[in-house]
């Protein structure tokens, strides 16, 4: 009895093993979802186009990284004319967020069949940085927002675009994306994938709509704020040196609603880290002179202490855009308070925090994370 207890464990196991090897053709790496061989970024814009398909269910429903037999469904990709099987990552028999889920577990894993990247860098003036500071100091945030089209050269029927951003990871602590102005589409209209890869140096981003319908426009599409480390080496050993920190956009695909690639230009931009007594700009003098007060830890998961000079009865926190998203009002003005953000439900990013007294006021950058 017990033998056969084992015997029939045995079998369990080895069933899905077994079907795995058998998958010599056309078969399913969960996560690679256009089946180019790589599970990345660019897949999402697969998952944009497939949502909430539905197809036969698969019998081996493995999510690792192994070439896996799946019957096809009725639908493939218009170009790459991969089988639609292939976005049913946990093959479940739906195309759904468990999927895209997938997609990162297997993220830059590669199989036999992978030969190269399906997106490009054509050089142009599509896709770009705007700096919104070009000189950042250790432990700061480096603001920039990403642009696709211009006035001038506007984008017509897009329907998704992927693109990685190669970063050197050395001097980065951290990634932050902020979508709340973007013209592809508000937050019901667009699925949004954004992962920082340090061990690999680049961000992974893709956007892509799902209603079948592309738009056409320019201007910002995401804010992204990177988070400089506290200590930068080259600037401990030469406080005068000036660290490049090239933004290079690089694998860009951009597609209409029948997957027909839009060849979106791009181009690099390079920004600096500097030692905090070499940015000496105006800006930069008058808010130290405004900084009356000290707000700590900065950056913060919520839980801040801010002392002051001077007495201070209210508070005001304001996002990026100038909007208010929090406040308080002290019954007795305060030198010193302990505030907890935590529970209101701000997302993390970068903010401005205003304190005043009635007759002054006084404002600090705070990162919320
Ligand atoms: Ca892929
Ligand atoms: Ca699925």
């Amino acid at each position: 009895m017990k033998q056969l207890i084992v015997l029939i464990f045995g079998l369990l196991i080895f069933l899905p093993l077994s079907q795995a090897q058998d998958c010599t053709e056309d078969c399913v790496w969960p996560g690679d979802l256009n089946a180019n061989g790589v599970a990345n970024y660019l897949d999402f814009l697969t998952f944009g186009f497939c949502y909430q398909t539905t197809g036969p269910v698969r019998t081996n429903q493995s999510t690792m990284w192994e070439p896996l037999e799946a019957e096809d469904w009725t639908g493939s990709l218009p170009v790459l004319a991969t089988n639609f099987k292939h976005s049913d990552a946990d093959g479940n028999g739906i195309v759904d967020e468990m999927d895209r889920f997938v997609i990162a577990v297997n993220y830059t894993l590669t199989n036999p069949n992978f030969v190269d990247f399906l997106g490009h860098e054509i050089d142009g003036n599509d896709l770009f940085a705007v700096l919104v500071d070009s000189l950042v100091s250790p432990g700061e945030s480096l603001v920039f927002d990403i642009h696709l089209g211009t006035a001038a050269n506007p984008i017509t029927d897009i329907y998704g675009i992927g693109f990685q951003i190669n970063i050197d990871s050395q001097y980065v602590q951290n990634v932050l994306f902020d979508y709340t102005e973007n013209w592809l589409g508000l937050d019901d209209d667009i699925l949004i994938h954004d992962k920082y890869s340090d061990e690999h140096d680049f961000i992974g981003m893709a956007l892509t709509r799902f209603d079948g319908m592309p738009v056409s426009g320019f201007g910002r599409i995401a804010r992204l704020e990177i988070v400089i480390t506290d200590v930068v080496l080259g600037l401990e050993l030469d406080t005068t040196a000036c660290i490049p920190f090239p933004i290079m956009f690089e694998n860009v695909l951009g597609i209409d609603e029948n997957e027909e690639d839009k060849f979106i230009t791009t181009h690099a931009d390079t920004m600096g880290i500097k030692h905090p007594s070499q940015l000496t700009s105006i800006f930069d003098v008058e808010d130290q002179r405004k900084h009356s007060f000290r707000v700590y830890p900065n950056p913060t998961n919520g839980h801040i202490t801010i002392e002051s000079g001077t007495a201070f009865s209210d508070l005001n926190l304001y996002n990026q855009m100038g909007m208010l998203v929090w406040q308080q009002e002290l019954s007795l003005p305060q030198e010193a308070l302990l505030i907890d953000l935590s529970s209101s439900k701000i997302p993390v990013g970068l903010y401005f925090l205003s304190v005043g007294n009635g007759e002054a006021r006084t404002v600090q950058k705070l990162l919320l994370d």
